[in-house]
């Protein structure tokens, strides 16, 4: 019997798939990348949303398996193909946990509000930028990038001397925190990781993919 299919639905300018593919990679899974066409509207077609009902990418399907949420993915991916990148020990999993877990609370939250404000409002006419939302956004990812930025102060990784899930998506938020003009500059420690993180192969491959 042939081992059934690993796929990822995708989209190049979703960085949520862009982090998650990149781990998929970094851990070498064999995935197969379909492109779900995020500007034709293919995430609300009846069949993508038999896979995710909430019509967003990415959604890891592996057989009869169906996955959605980039970091269940994303861990998923790490616990079928051990690398450091998701290590056995349970301190270890934990304190990336807790990094994937302030980067849904607290990170992420703001770089999506300035992602939204900067950028996806006026490519889909939704008006101008609210500057009192976009205000707010940056001061609160001013403030959790200082936090970001000492933590990386005595350490290469988030987690450590080698990449791990933490860093994978702490990375895709920093990235898209760039392209949404937000205030990224001035801090030298997250500038310093966020070239290692840029430079590694598997981040690498998904910039072109
Ligand atoms: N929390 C989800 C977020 C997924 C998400 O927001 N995906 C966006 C692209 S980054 C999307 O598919 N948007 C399509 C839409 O809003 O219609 C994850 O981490 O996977």
């Amino acid at each position: 019997m042939s081992t059934p299919a690993l796929r990822i639905h995708y989209h190049p300018a979703s960085y949520n798939a862009r982090r998650a593919l990149a781990v998929a990679f970094h851990v070498g899974a064999p995935v197969e990348i379909v492109i779900c066409d995020l500007m034709a509207g293919a995430q609300g077609t009846p069949a993508f949303r038999a896979l995710n009902p909430n019509g967003l990418v990415p959604v890891l399907e592996d057989g009869d398996f169906v996955l959605w949420e980039s970091m269940a993915i994303a861990q998923y991916l790490a616990d079928k193909y051990p690398s450091s990148a998701w290590p056995a020990d349970a301190r270890a999993r934990a304190d990336i946990t807790r990094w994937q877990a302030w980067d849904l609370a607290h990170f992420g939250r703001a770089a999506d509000v300035l992602l939204f404000e900067n950028r996806l409002k006026g490519m889909f006419g939704l008006g101008a930028p609210n500057e009192v939302a976009v205000a707010q956004a940056e001061a609160a990812f001013t403030k959790h990038a200082k936090v970001l930025d000492a933590q990386l102060a005595s350490r290469p990784y988030v987690v450590g001397d080698a990449p791990t899930l933490a860093d994978f998506a702490l990375a895709g938020t920093f990235g898209s925190a760039t392209y949404s003009g937000g205030p990224v500059t001035g801090f030298a420690n997250i500038d310093r990781w966020y070239g290692k993180m840029q430079a590694l192969p598997a981040w690498e491959r998904v910039s072109k993919t």
